[in-house]
């Protein structure tokens, strides 16, 4: 059995496990009760940050290699183009601008601008986050101009990629989509495999609710 521990970016790996149609368990993770009050946790990732994925004797972390190891392990999957295909650059890329660009620079702005003490929230360190998320933004709006997803015509798990930081960085982060954003993201998150993984992952339907509330 495939085990998920923490959501967070954890929802990225729900969310693809839902779309693959793979059983799996998700354990929560408090991190805001703190990691290392959490041994069981500790004992799978030392690091204390979530997610990790345990498979059988495989443990990882990092979302976005959890989702390429979970896609070739039991795949072929139309979520992961082969490389002898066209979309097969773009999808490579944006499944990794979707992390290493927007998911790192809307994490540092939702630190920055819920977490931090006052007088950091405009920090130089913030506005280079913002400035990171924006200029990264660029290529996606570029890539929406000609395709209504990450690849292409496909949704591909590029798109979970990017749309978990997208939805990260508007909720939380104090960042404005426009409106080629804006629709992509209602194409993403109007996915039936979308909307069973926010039913899985209640920390974060919780939190998204709590933010319609307010
Ligand atoms: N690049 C990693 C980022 C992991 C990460 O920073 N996760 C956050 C929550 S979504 C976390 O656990 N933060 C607490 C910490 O780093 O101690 C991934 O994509 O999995």
């Amino acid at each position: 059995m495939i085990t998920v521990w923490g959501e967070g970016r954890g929802f990225r790996v729900i969310w693809l496990l839902e779309e693959m149609g793979l059983a799996y368990r998700l354990r929560g993770v408090d991190l805001l009760a703190g990691a290392e009050n959490d041994p069981e946790f500790m004992a799978i990732n030392p690091g204390g940050f979530i997610p990790a994925l345990v498979d059988g004797d495989v443990t990882m972390v990092e979302s976005i290699a959890i989702m390429e190891y979970l896609m070739a392990r039991y795949g072929p999957t139309p979520l992961a183009p082969a490389p002898s295909e066209p979309s097969f650059p773009a999808y490579q890329q944006f499944l990794h601008l979707g992390e290493a660009g927007l998911g790192m620079a809307a994490y540092i702005l939702v630190g920055a601008r819920n977490f931090a003490p006052e007088r950091d929230r405009n920090s130089w360190s913030a506005g280079q986050a913002e400035q990171q998320f924006e200029t990264r933004l660029r290529l996606v709006r570029r890539q929406l101009g000609g395709s209504p997803y990450m690849a292409g015509d496909a949704f591909t798990a590029a798109d979970i990629s990017v749309t978990y930081a997208l939805e990260l960085g508007q909720r939380s982060g104090g960042v404005t989509l426009a409106e080629p954003e804006l629709s992509y993201v209602g194409r993403t998150t109007g996915r039936d495999a979308y909307r069973r993984a926010m039913e899985s992952c209640q920390a974060s339907r919780a939190w998204v609710d709590s933010l319609a509330d307010a």
